[in-house]
């Protein structure tokens, strides 16, 4: 299997998150992205590749084009503004405030064009952005050209991404954007996969009231667990997407067992749909040792998932998504890549 990487995801590097009410280095760091990519060399899954330059009219296609636009612009604004340090929202248009009209001043579209305060720029962060993107869309390329797989070592993430806001961590939707790439490239139905701890909110958004993009999500229960707002079983879709929306939230402390089962009933629905092409957003914070999560999965359950994805015999693109054990990120998410090669 090819990866597709660029080393332009290292400028966005030293932010700060909240963490219970204090200022920390953020667990989305450069050294995730390094610790797969030394993996992924170390067990020869395959070439690593640098990704081409894709125009970012392909991310207006799922997002929103003036949240797209505004993201180059926010160090600018950021620094024009007197600050350094991490550029960070504080103010959200919840219930009972106007979320229809854009604000004017950086913190305010900040908060207008995000959900949490987890996506956060420094000077390198639209740079990377951009390399991210590209770095998914080239591997798409690659599936499209006729590969069973390929790997999108994606940093930042995106599957909370909608289509008009960042956060968590994530800024353009690089899985939601890749499937709408493959739908204008010509698939018929697509299907999304997503195996992150998190429920890939910004991904159901997106497709939520299509019937051309099933998305499947496995992940922590909602309602104790972040994203908190959406991912509940019930959430099927609606109009013409009803049906096309299945979630799997699972308690704390779910082990491979619980997992695995879920995991079976998500890639029976995939079946059923017979995609042209399966898009994995492939997040590791399932594991045991994650230090934001709390499922319980063991580096050697890893390459059962990817065996199990593989047995579905798709043309399949797996994108790279969570995952904060930063020393086991490797083994465990390259594991998910050779499992896939064996099964
Ligand atoms: C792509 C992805 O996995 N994004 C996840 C964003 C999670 N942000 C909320 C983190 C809450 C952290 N709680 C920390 C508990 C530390 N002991
Ligand atoms: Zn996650």
């Amino acid at each position: 299997m090819k990866t597709i990487y660029s080393p332009r995801h290292h400028g966005h590097a030293g932010n700060v998150e909240l963490v219970a009410g204090a200022v920390v280095p953020a667990f989305e760091m450069p050294s995730r992205a390094e610790y797969i990519r030394s993996r992924v060399e170390a067990v020869k899954l395959g070439p690593i590749l640098a990704p081409n330059e894709h125009d970012i009219a392909i991310a207006k296609r799922v997002h929103r084009a003036d949240f797209i636009d505004f993201l180059p612009t926010v160090w600018p604004l950021w620094v024009e503004s007197g600050r350094d340090g991490t550029a960070m929202p504080y103010t959200w248009p919840t219930r009972g405030l106007r979320g229809d009209v854009r604000p004017q001043g950086i913190d305010a579209q900040l908060g207008y064009y995000s959900f949490d305060a987890g996506a956060t720029f420094v000077a390198g962060t639209w740079d990377a952005i951009k390399s991210s993107h590209d770095v998914a869309i080239t591997a798409a390329g690659l599936v499209k050209a006729g590969e069973r797989a390929a790997f999108a070592l994606c940093r930042p993430p995106g599957h909370h991404a909608g289509a008009a806001f960042a956060g968590g961590y994530c800024f353009i939707n690089n899985a939601a954007s890749a499937a709408q790439w493959f739908v204008d490239q010509g698939a018929k139905r697509v299907a999304i996969l997503d195996v992150d701890y998190h429920h890939g909110n910004g991904t159901q958004e997106i497709f939520y009231r299509r019937g051309d993009v099933l998305v499947v999500n496995l992940h922590g229960d909602p309602m104790v667990e972040y994203p908190f707002f959406l991912g509940h079983a019930d959430e099927r879709g609606e109009g013409p997407g009803e049906g096309f929306n299945v979630n799997y939230p699972m308690p704390w402390g779910t082990t491979w067992e619980t997992w695995s089962a879920a995991l079976e009933e998500g890639c029976r629905r995939v079946a059923d749909y017979a995609p042209d092409v399966l898009v994995v957003s492939l997040g590791v914070d399932t594991f045991e040792k994650d230090p934001i999560s709390k499922f319980r999965l063991k580096t050697e359950d890893y390459p059962k998932i990817g065996r199990r994805i593989a047995q579905l015999g798709l043309p399949t693109l797996i994108v790279m998504e969570g995952g904060y054990a930063v020393e086991e990120i490797g083994v465990n998410a390259v594991g998910v890549l050779t499992g896939f090669e064996e099964g």
